[in-house]
This record gives C-alpha cells, structure tokens and sequence, in this order.
C-alpha cells in the first residue's frame, strides 16, 4: 500500500535500481533484479516476536504457493541456522538477503530482526526488486528523541506518528519530558488524571511496538530532600510503571539548585526504593543542574560522577545549551564525571527562537563520537512533524556515523517525507535552516544557497539581477502553492501551514519589489506604485498570521521564514527603491510610504552644539565644538536601518568603525544583535537606544563624550542628527 503510493508520487523509478537505504547500513551489496514487487506475496519460514511479525503483517501476505520464500529469524533459531555465521555480533544488527526466489531476515536479536525487515521494507519500494545482501547494526547504542522543550506539547497522535518514524528509522529511545506538561513538571507529584494515563499507557504499548524505549522523565527541581517528597516521587512512579514504563529519568535542568549532594541521594534513593525494588526498571537518567560545559563549576560534575551509583546516565548538552558534539567536548566531559555522557542535543528545537523552524542539515557532530557516548537524542520542536526532517538525519548518523553525509542525508529526508512533492518541500526546508540571532548563538548559516549565490553574482540590482531574483521568486511561490494545496492531505503541511503560508507572502513580496525596482529603472511611477501597494497588502497579511493560535496554546507563534539572506534582501531593497523613488522626484500621495524616522544616509550627530568626532586613534569618540575641515569623514556618520533587526547602525564615515552600546567603536568585530540602535524623535531632536543583546539603555553624554545612561527616556532626547548636506 505505501510502496504503491510512493510509485504513483514517481518518488523511484520504474526500473529496478538501488533503493537510497536510511540509516545507510554498514554494508551493502546489491546485485541485479531479484523479483517483481507482486511477489510481496511469500511463503513464511521462520518466525519473529509480536512486533515484527505485526509489522511483517502489514507488508506481506503469506501463501503456501508463492514464488518467493521469506525467512525469518534471529541467532539461535532454526529458521536461519544456514545464516548464522553471516549474522553480525552486535547488538540489534541483522543479516538480510534478498535474491530470485529467496529472501533472508536474520537479527542478531528481536531488534535486529525488526530493524532487518524494515530495511527490506525499503528495499522493496519499487516495483522491480533488487537484489542486495546487507550487514548491518548501529554504531551508537541509544538513538533517539527527548520530547524535552518548552511550548505546546505534542498531541498523541504526533507522538504516536514519532514512534512508528524511530520505528523505521532504527531509533530507540524516547524521553517524555516536555517542560510544559504540568504532570512532568510543575506539579509532577499529580497522578496523570485517568483519560490522560489510558493515553500514556498507549504511548509506552506504541514505542515498544516499534522496539523503541519509552523513558518516562520527572522534574521535581528542589523538591527531594523531604521523606514526603521522596514518597510523592515513589508514588508517581508507580504510578508510571502501572501504565508500562519500565525506564525512568530525572530532570534538574532550569533551576537553581540548592545542592549536588541532594541531588545524588534523591537518585540513589530512587534507585534503591524503586528501580532495585522493581527489578525490571532499567538504571535512571539523570539530567544535571550543570548540563552543558558553559555552564559547570566547582566540583558539581565531579560528584555527580563519583557519587551517582553506577549504571546511571548522565545527560549533557555540549559545550553550550545549544551546540553540536565533537570528541573533545565528549573527552572533557568524561573527565568530568568518568561516564560517557548521554547526549542532549538541543537541535532542532527551536523554543528560543520560536519564530524560525529548523528544518535544515545536520552538521558538525564528529564521526568518532559513537563510542564515546551512552546515548545520543535530539531534543525537537513543539511541531512534530517538521521535527522529523533533522531527525531523519539524526537517526541516520547516529546508527552510522562513518559514513553520515549531511546532505545526502538531508536531500533523502525530504524525499522521504513528502513523496511527490520533494521539489516543492525541498525548496520550503532550505528556507527553514537558520534560527536568527539568539540568546544561544546557535546560527546554521547553510540557508538558501541558490540565494545566496544569486547575491554573490549580482553587485547591483541591474535588469538581468531583477530577472533572476524575479525567476527566484516565482520558483518559491510555486513551492509554497504546491504545498499549500496539499492541506486537508498531508499532515506536515498542516502543522506548519501558516510558515507556508509567510513563504508564500515572502516571494509574493520579494516578487513586487522586483517589479518596483524595474518600475524605477524604468521611470514608470504608476507601476511603481501599483507594486508598492501590493506589496504592502502581502506585506500586512503575512504579519496577521499565527502559528498555533488555538485556544489554550501554550505558545502562539508568529512565523518567519527565509530570514538569513532573504528577508534582508527584501527589505533593504524595499527602503532603497523607495529612497531613490523619492529622490527621482515623482510625485507620490503623503501617505503612500510609512514615515522611516530616519532614511539611509549620511549625517552629523551633535550635542549641546557639539560634534561627534572620531579623533585618529582613539578608542571612543568625542564631542568637539569645531567642524573638522580637514577631514570632513571623521564628523561624519554613516546611519543604516539594518533590514534584519529593524534597527540602526552608526559608522564613521572616514575609518569605517561602528559605534558600540557603551557609545565607544566596537573592539571586537561589528554585530547586529549587539550593535544596532533604536532611534525615537521628540521636538527634532533625537534619543539612541540600546537593542538586543546590548540591553535597554538610553545614551547620554557628559558634554565631551557618550555613555550609556539609564532605561528612562526623561533627558534623554539629546541628538541632533543632521544629513550632511543640509549643514552651511
Ligand atoms: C532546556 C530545554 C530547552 C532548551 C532549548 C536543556 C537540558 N534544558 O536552556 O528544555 O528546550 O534549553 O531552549 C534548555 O537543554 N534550557
């Protein structure tokens, strides 16, 4: 039934040929045709556990007749006795063969058999079948997600849609953690009411359906310490281990927390009330106070390591909250606790940066980190399905780091998820890579490459950039419809609808502004100004839109697309068609165009009659009461509204230094998070104002140089800003 709907989509071609294989297995060798697809109808030798034979079950049916034999089995079972030698000694790996007339399963384990028949699942998806021999197992033990981030939860069909993914994916281990579920954290002493538990006890059924572990994780913060509270604690797991849970976490993460040492007893004493009681719990995960390097000191970590019983895992984010994994990272904290660290990766979830989706490349994880890790999981975004094109690749490189290629990986993840439509989704996922300036400086700057190399080509806007941005965006709006009629259809496109949607306005507008630029090229005001309406329409309706707008979300979202080349883009050539439109000296309605309180330009910045002056050499500059005739550029300040940020940059003129939020030049290299003002007029004169990372405060002076003043605007309208053709 799927491989029928992936031919019709036109997803693999009609002749037998090599099927893309995820995760790529560790060996594979394929051969010439082996069968028709028809013949999925086999006759069973051999036998598997509930789970695979389940899943054997929805792909196959089973005749006494048929042309082709399907053995099934793992080490040890009679079945694939013949095969033993070829089965891999690792766990969850598998031997696989499929030939003319044959096809062997054979798992070194229940994992194993189950991950082989999911990789023949694939190999079978196109009508001509071919022939392969693969050898195959995971080079990291414990593969898989933490539903771990703030925001709107994912319902019970995301979740039940993950675990068949991981399922196919070859992951293995599921963290239920999400901040924002107030039975895991702010009142994780609450039993799950019951319709609640009946669900959960589902979702453990599910993962472990599709030989996923389903890790249930608490967050008392610093609520262990008291026998009350180690008893609530007991008592909700037991409450957990009722509906199945068989593996539990412990989250100290987002708090202050008042003492390691508690927080070792509070694990040890589980592990010995509960988990050594049970006999069937797995050992506890523990997600430190002190998660990531950036953020350890003092002996925290020691102790944890030393002190935790041994078996318990302990969850690490990397260098920073938001950061890939390298072997040295790995190394520094081994030497930390002398425990493998159990990977947290904070990629692709996008809480912080809630505007922006992830659905990018994955990059720079070292390929030798495998072995140096218990587990490597990928926290995700509130939007589950979107979610599933990192994953994809997380799943992918985890199982087989060596030979995990990013892009190959990539480029599979979206043929994967939206046969039929790759071309279209492909266009919308490169659009989604970068998260914008945050808090954590996680940036992914492999966005919209054709972009960029389109503005690489093109110094000026000149008819043929305009055709080719022109052509660009009319490639991207086609993208977007043919994903927005996909609604009602495709569950990924209607957890992201309104992104698709932005896109959609985005090259509609990038599409007028082209048509502006043109119009001004060609001296025609009147189609300047149609386009510059239309624009402002698409413009006002893409700021209208909500992602997860619904009652009682947790977390409404205004979405942003394209925002690292292309917004800018758009923006800046918005405000500069519009300058120069103004400049040509048409005539145009008042109140066609917004009042910007200060267009691009050149000016002098004074205060009390004084100018700011850039004096040779010196770190800060100065107010001076003459005008510097010898050199004009030292008086002169070059002022940018910056597209991405909204705000201004000042920048002398003669050496090209910008001003800093303290009001000195910036030692280190320019930013926009840090060094982009807001300007706000009062009776002609003006205040500047820190932005971003460079905090809230308005700017003063002491009559000889700048400083950075409170965040009370009283006195603070102190500048004039003069353009430098307008001063005698
Ligand atoms: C939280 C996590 C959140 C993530 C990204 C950990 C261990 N904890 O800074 O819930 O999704 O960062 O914002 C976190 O990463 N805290």
């Amino acid at each position: 039934m799927v491989w029928a709907v992936m031919a019709l989509a036109g997803v693999f071609p009609a002749n037998a040929q090599q099927v893309p294989l995820s995760p790529v297995p560790r060996q594979a060798e394929w051969g010439t045709k082996a069968f028709d697809r028809a013949s999925a109808v086999c006759r069973l030798s051999g036998t598997a556990d509930e789970a695979t034979m389940a899943l054997l079950g929805k792909h196959f049916s089973f005749r006494k007749r048929a042309k082709v034999k399907l053995i099934v089995g793992k080490s040890g079972d009679k079945a694939v006795a013949r095969w033993k030698d070829r089965i891999p000694e690792k766990a969850e790996g598998y031997y696989l063969c499929v030939e003319p007339g044959k096809i062997v399963v054979a798992g070194r384990d229940d994992a194993g058999t189950f991950y082989g028949v999911q990789t023949l699942l694939q190999v079978m998806s196109q009508p001509e079948v071919m022939s392969v021999t693969v050898t195959d197992w995971p080079m990291t033990v414990q593969r898989g997600v933490i539903e771990g981030f703030y925001g709107n939860p994912w319902s019970f069909e995301n979740r039940k849609s993950q675990f068949e993914f991981y399922g196919a994916n070859k992951m293995n281990i599921y963290i239920y953690g999400p901040k924002d579920d107030v039975y895991h954290h702010s009142r994780w002493y609450t039993p799950y009411p019951e319709a609640e538990a009946h669900k959960m006890q589902q979702l453990v059924k599910c993962a472990t359906d599709n030989k996923v572990k389903f890790v249930w994780a608490m967050h008392p913060s610093n609520a262990i310490t008291s026998d009350a509270d180690k008893q609530k604690a007991l008592d909700k797991f037991e409450q957990m281990y009722s509906l199945g849970v068989r593996a539990f976490a412990i989250f100290f993460d987002d708090i202050s927390a008042k003492s390691v040492n508690d927080q070792v007893a509070y694990l040890n004493f589980l592990t010995d009330e509960f988990v050594n009681k049970k006999g069937d719990v797995e050992p506890m995960i523990v997600c430190p106070t002190q998660y990531n390097k950036g953020w350890s000191s003092g002996d925290y970590l020691s102790i944890m390591g030393s002190q935790l019983y041994p078996g318990i895992q302990i969850m690490w984010t990397g260098n920073s909250v938001c950061d890939m994994i390298q072997k040295a990272d790995t190394d520094w904290i081994y030497g930390q606790t002398g425990r493998k660290p159990f990977i947290w990766l904070n990629y692709p979830v996008n809480d912080y940066g809630q505007h922006n989706l992830l659905m990018g490349p994955l990059v720079d994880n070292g390929r030798d980190v495998y072995d140096q890790v218990s587990a490597f999981c990928s926290n995700p975004m509130q939007y589950a399905e979107a979610s599933k094109v990192v994953l994809y690749s997380i799943a992918d490189y985890a199982w087989n780091p060596e030979a995990f290629e990013p892009y190959a990986a990539w480029e599979r993840a979206i043929v994967s998820l939206m046969p039929g439509h790759a071309g279209a989704f492909g266009i919308f996922c490169k659009s989604n890579v970068d998260v914008a300036p945050n808090t954590h400086g996680m940036r992914v700057y492999e966005e919209t490459p054709e972009f960029k190399a389109l503005m690489a080509k093109h110094a000026a806007l000149d008819d043929e950039a305009i055709a080719e941005y022109t052509a660009y965006f009319a490639r991207t709006k086609a993208a977007a419809e043919e994903l927005l009629s996909l609604e009602g259809k495709s569950e990924m496109v209607d957890e992201i609808k309104e992104f698709v949607q932005c896109f959609d306005y985005q090259a509609l507008r990038g599409q007028k502004v082209m048509e502006m630029a043109k119009a001004l090229a060609d001296n025609a005001l009147a189609a300047f100004i149609a386009a510059y309406k239309e624009y402002k329409s698409a413009s006002e309706a893409a700021g209208k839109l909500i992602s997860r707008g619904f009652q009682g979300s947790i977390q409404s979202v205004i979405p942003h697309t394209a925002t690292l080349y292309v917004e800018p883009f758009i923006k800046s050539t918005l405000l500069n068609t519009i300058a120069q439109f103004k400049k040509s000296g048409a005539d145009y309605p008042a109140d066609l165009f917004p009042v910007q309180l200060l267009e691009n330009g050149t000016y002098f910045i004074k205060v009390n009659g004084k100018y700011l002056t850039n004096v040779a050499g010196s770190r800060m500059p100065t107010l001076q009461a003459e005008v510097d005739n010898i050199n004009e550029g030292r008086q002169r300040w070059v002022i940018t509204l910056e597209p991405s940020v909204d705000r201004y940059s000042i920048k002398n003129e003669w050496d090209k230094r910008y001003l800093n939020e303290v009001g000195n030049f910036c030692h280190n290299s320019y930013s926009e998070d840090w060094n982009t003002y807001i300007l706000s007029r009062t009776d002609g004169k003006f205040a500047i104002r820190n932005a971003g990372n460079g905090g809230s405060a308005y700017w003063t002076s002491d009559g000889t140089r700048l400083m950075r003043g409170g965040n009370d605007s009283s006195g603070k309208f102190i500048f004039e800003i003069i353009p430098v053709d307008e001063e005698p």
